[in-house]
């Protein structure tokens, strides 16, 4: 192994400093204003602004900044002072082809969009246009297709009423083409997790964390993607508890943390050690590491009991609550070391020492993110993760249970409030009852499906409320073109970004009022809400002048396309919704009476309101009623064999970045810095692949179904990564992902094991 001092990393541990800086650049750069400080400080809190960054908890007991260094730079961002008006469209080089060589982070950075958008196609730009005509069309397009030919995306961005109102469209006009974010990300939790414990969701709230004795880690960044995470670690980890973490990288924010909020921590530099013991898993390897740490549970209850001493399987809780034990715990004892070592990359001792933390831990939590879901058996490792967690009835009691942290701030409330593709999610009564819609009874498409749909034509027209699909979905290449032949793409957006650049023949970017923005509406100031990792539901109230008086709410402009596009129907009152979203809660309160009792009551509550969870009172919603042990199948997660010269790719985030949005080239976690075109590979297998440290490679995907993927101009960078595993970042590896390589039961795309070969890029400049 090469000298690891010469390998890049982190310039200090995660918060302190390094993260006042990277808030500061970020205000350098979009000149947000300087009340900008006053929007901050409400981040979070009752009637304040809920943060549109992750949706991490807010806690009931706040501080005085209760947002992190990523919630913040999420803010700034939201809040520039650059505007993207229809003049941009004037200036040389500005055609809709042309920006279709510039960055992710350069369209972005053109501002806020401050007036609806129509394609012209003669001269190939977007041409400013009025909101009635846009809705017209839209409308009249739409009719056109069929119901099924008709996909209606929703990025987990948009509040719980616009969403509502949002799947209520998609139904009343034939579909349940419904697909969203959460189908690239926690679908696998959504399916995997129902599956073993009835619950699409987290088991834990706020107070099991402050009871926790150990965290157990599998593939989640808390330090990038969650940092407010951090603080209860810390408190965690300031009464004794113990936190292990298995992750292919060496992540910052799960290595050491100075508390940015704590006055006496900034100025000495004390940093807060996260894990006790950091274990460097093979990407796809986690299902053999953690089938070797139930294998020492199973043994040491078997030696236990031999010796007449206490058990280590809490044994009362697996006869009542579980099914599939003893078939399970019969592969852990014939599991084999060796298979488990070589799968794992992790040696026999090191998954020991993980095994004993757990089992002298009276109350464990399992956390886990993409590092788990995106694989082509993801739903096998979180079922690995649940085996673990009730070995011990480490689910359904304080300070334990499996903790899924989720992405976009109502990603999760998108599915509670009906944006669900599959019918068996549906109230399909409830909306009959009410307006009288009809439920169509065809499952609609997930991504991967109305991908294939696109690829098929069988998509004729696609209307996305927020995100990137075309950035962030696999074969990123096929989709553009096949994007671009459609009828009709809509996208409802803040943002220029690369998905505008496709244009369907009919085209239109509707741009939207952000959260942090007074949102005026006949009714007076609204109130948008949003649930957040641990089904807490809160009310969010944006106070800031809008960047363009032509900007619509998200509500109003799914108001103003069903108004256009939908046959009418004297229940659905589309303007009094949209003057008053108290009324759209009592309707969300009616659909989901057991999830939102007294919602327009409770909004405000401090923390937000808890929505209730049946597993996190041991209650399990599964087919026998009964918590599942799984025994598993396959030997790894990643859905392919490993052969000669094939890696693991994982595709990852940056800690300057969210999702697609790129806000610089900072991963100051990591050490890399002024670029994202990188390849990071162990020096061992550099070495053994002939290639060196610094040249400039290609990445090929290696699956052989007949297309072409590639990715060059690469810098090959030396890291401290597991042998085999090689890893560069998202969304620009997104050509590499073959649209059939997914989760086997949720179809949510492998993006953390993609099988690439890697050559010397000679066409590179420089190379
Ligand atoms: N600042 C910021 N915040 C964000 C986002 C953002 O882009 N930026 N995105 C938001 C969204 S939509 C989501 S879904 C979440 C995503 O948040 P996370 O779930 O943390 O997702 P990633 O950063 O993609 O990957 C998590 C970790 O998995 C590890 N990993 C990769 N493969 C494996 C494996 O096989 N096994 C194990 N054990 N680990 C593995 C990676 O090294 C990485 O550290 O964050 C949300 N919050
Ligand atoms: N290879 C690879 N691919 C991945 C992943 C990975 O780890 N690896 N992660 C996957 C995951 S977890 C996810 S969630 C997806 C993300 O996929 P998306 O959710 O589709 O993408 P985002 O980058 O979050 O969307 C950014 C855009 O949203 C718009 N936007 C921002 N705020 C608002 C708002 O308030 N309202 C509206 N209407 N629009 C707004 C802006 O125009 C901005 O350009 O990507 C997935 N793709
Ligand atoms: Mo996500």
């Amino acid at each position: 192994m090469a000298d690891e001092k010469t390998l890049p990393h982190s310039s200090g541990p995660a918060g302190g400093w390094g993260s006042l800086k990277g808030i500061a650049r970020i205000f350098g750069e979009t000149w947000a204003g300087p009340q900008t400080l006053a929007t901050l400080g409400k981040l979070n809190k009752p009637k304040g602004v809920m943060c549109v960054s992750c949706a991490w908890p807010k806690p009931a007991n706040y501080s005085a900044f209760e947002f992190c260094e990523n919630g913040a730079k999420a803010t700034l961002w939201e809040m520039t002072s650059a505007r993207c008006t229809p003049e941009f469209w004037d200036e040389d080089g500005h055609s809709v082809t042309a920006l279709r060589s510039w960055r992710d982070h350069d369209l972005e950075k053109t501002g806020r969009l401050t007036h609806p958008l129509r394609y012209d196609p003669a001269t190939d730009r977007y041409r400013p246009v009025g909101w009635d005509k846009a809705f017209a069309e839209i409308g009249a397009e739409l009719r056109k297709v069929q119901p099924d030919e008709a996909v209606f995306y929703a990025s987990g961005h948009a509040g719980l009423e616009a969403s509502y109102l949002y799947a209520l469209l998609a139904r009343a006009f034939g579909t349940n083409n419904l697909p969203q974010s959460s189908n690239m990300c926690h679908e696998t939790t959504s399916v995997g997790l129902t599956k073993v414990i009835g619950s699409p969701v987290g088991t834990i709230v706020w107070d099991d964390l402050r009871q926790a004795d150990a965290f157990f880690f599998f593939g989640q960044n808390p330090g990038t993607n969650s940092p407010r995470f951090l603080h209860p670690l810390k408190e965690a980890k300031d009464r004794g508890a113990k936190i292990v973490t298995f992750n292919p990288v060496i992540e910052q924010g799960l290595v050491s943390f100075v508390d940015p909020q704590s006055p006496a921590a900034m100025l000495t530099g004390k940093a807060t050690v996260i894990s006790d013991q950091y274990h460097q898993v093979r990407a796809g390897g986690d299902i053999a590491a953690l089938l070797g740490m139930c294998k020492c549970v199973v043994e040491a209850d078997d030696a236990e009991k031999a010796a007449g001493k206490a058990e280590v399987i809490d044994h009362g809780f697996v006869a009542q609550h579980t099914t599939g034990f003893d078939v399970f715990i019969g592969a852990c004892r014939g599991a084999d070391w060796a298979d488990i070592t070589h799968e794992s990359g992790l040696d026999e001792a090191a998954i020991r020492a993980a095994a004993e933390v757990y089992m002298k831990a009276e109350r464990v939590i399992g956390v886990y993110g993409m590092g788990l879901t995106q694989h082509a058996h993801g739903a096998l490792n979180i079922a690995m993760l649940v085996n673990l967690l009730l070995l011990r009835g480490n689910i359904g009691r304080a300070g334990a249970g499996c903790c899924p942290v989720r992405g976009h701030s109502n990603v999760q409330g998108q599915r509670t409030v009906g944006i669900a593709e599959k019918v068996h999610l549906v109230p399909v009564d409830k909306l009959k009852a009410l307006f009288g819609v009809e439920t169509p009874a065809k499952d609609g498409f997930n991504i991967v499906e109305a991908v294939e749909g696109l690829f098929a034509d069988k998509v004729r027209a696609f209307v996305c409320l927020g995100g990137n699909l075309l950035r962030a979905v696999p074969d990123q290449e096929r989709m553009e073109k096949a994007w671009a032949a459609q009828d009709l793409t809509v996208m409802v957006s803040t943002k220029l970004n690369r998905s505008h650049l496709f244009p369907g023949k009919v085209a239109y970017i509707l741009p939207c009022l952000g959260r942090m923005e007074a949102d005026e509406q006949a009714g007076g100031r609204q109130t948008v809400t949003s649930e957040d990792s641990f089904s807490m539901i809160n009310g969010s109230i944006g106070n800031r002048k809008p960047p363009s008086d032509m900007l619509k709410s998200e509500l109003a402009i799914v108001a103003g396309i069903a108004k256009t596009a939908l046959a009418p129907n004297p229940k659905l009152t589309w303007d009094a919704w949209t003057g008053d979203y108290g009324l759209v809660r009592d309707l969300i309160e009616k659909t989901y009476p057991d999830d939102f009792r007294d919602y327009n009551k409770r909004m405000y509550d401090a923390g937000g309101f808890y929505r209730g969870n049946a597993a996190h009172e041991r209650v399990w919603k599964t087919e026998s009623g009964k918590a599942v042990f799984t025994t598993p199948d396959e030997a790894n997660a990643i859905g392919f064999a490993d052969a000669p010269g094939r890696y693991r790719l994982v595709t990852l985030r940056s800690n300057d970045q969210f999702n697609t949005t790129i806000y610089g080239y900072s991963d100051r976690f990591r050490g890399i810095e002024g670029t994202r075109d990188v390849l990071l590979m162990n020096p061992d297998d550099i070495a053994e692949a002939a290639l060196v440290d610094g040249q400039t490679v290609r990445l090929i995907t290696d699956v052989d179904d007949g297309q072409h993927r590639a990715l060059g101009g690469l810098k090959l960078t030396a890291y401290k990564l597991p042998r085999g595993t090689v890893a560069s970042y998202y969304p620009e590896c997104n050509v590499l992902v073959p649209i059939g390589h997914h989760d086997q039961l949720s179809k949510t795309p492998a993006s953390k094991s993609i099988p690439v070969r890697i050559e010397a890029d000679r066409e590179a400049k420089g190379a």
